[in-house]
């Protein structure tokens, strides 16, 4: 059975760009709930261990450094089939071929700087959420 939590960040090109809150509403209004929730500035090497799956892709040290930009907001976020219903809200990773109205078509600007963050398996929203948040700042 799909898991009901999944982890976010809203990346450094939207919160630039005043975006946080419209995503943050959209977030809400899609029936996620937020379990925890802030406002951080990444390390290069916090970046580059969050991404390391990718370290061998050729966009890594530009993907590192645009991370490292500006500041994130991380959260974890709670709703029925989390993972796949988060994807589903914010579109494909290139925002040229995201769906009308998700939030990657609205607030992306290019496939690096596509607004964004969301985990993709339940594994692996487990595994952000704890390298973002100690358990004592997850609520129940
Ligand atoms: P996802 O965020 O939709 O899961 P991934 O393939 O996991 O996409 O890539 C992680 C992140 O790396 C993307 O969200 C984007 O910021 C960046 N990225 C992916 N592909 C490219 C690319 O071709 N050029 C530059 N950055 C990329
Ligand atoms: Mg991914």
């Amino acid at each position: 059975m799909a898991g009901n939590r999944t982890f976010t960040m809203i990346k450094p090109d939207a919160t630039g760009a005043g975006h946080t809150g419209k995503i943050i509403d959209k977030i809400i209004d899609a029936g996620f709930s937020i379990k925890a929730m802030k406002w951080a500035q990444l390390s290069k090497a916090q970046a580059q261990e969050f991404y390391v799956v990718h370290s061998e892709r050729p966009f890594y040290g530009e993907l590192v450094e645009y991370m490292t930009s500006a500041p994130i907001v991380a959260a974890i976020l709670e709703k029925d089939n989390a993972v796949e219903d988060f994807r589903t809200l914010i579109g494909a990773t290139n925002p040229a071929e995201a769906a009308e109205g998700t939030i990657r078509k609205m607030f992306a600007t290019s496939i690096a700087a596509n607004a964004v963050h969301g985990s993709d398996s339940d594994d692996n929203a487990k595994i952000e959420g704890e390298f973002h948040f100690a358990s004592t700042e997850v609520t129940a």
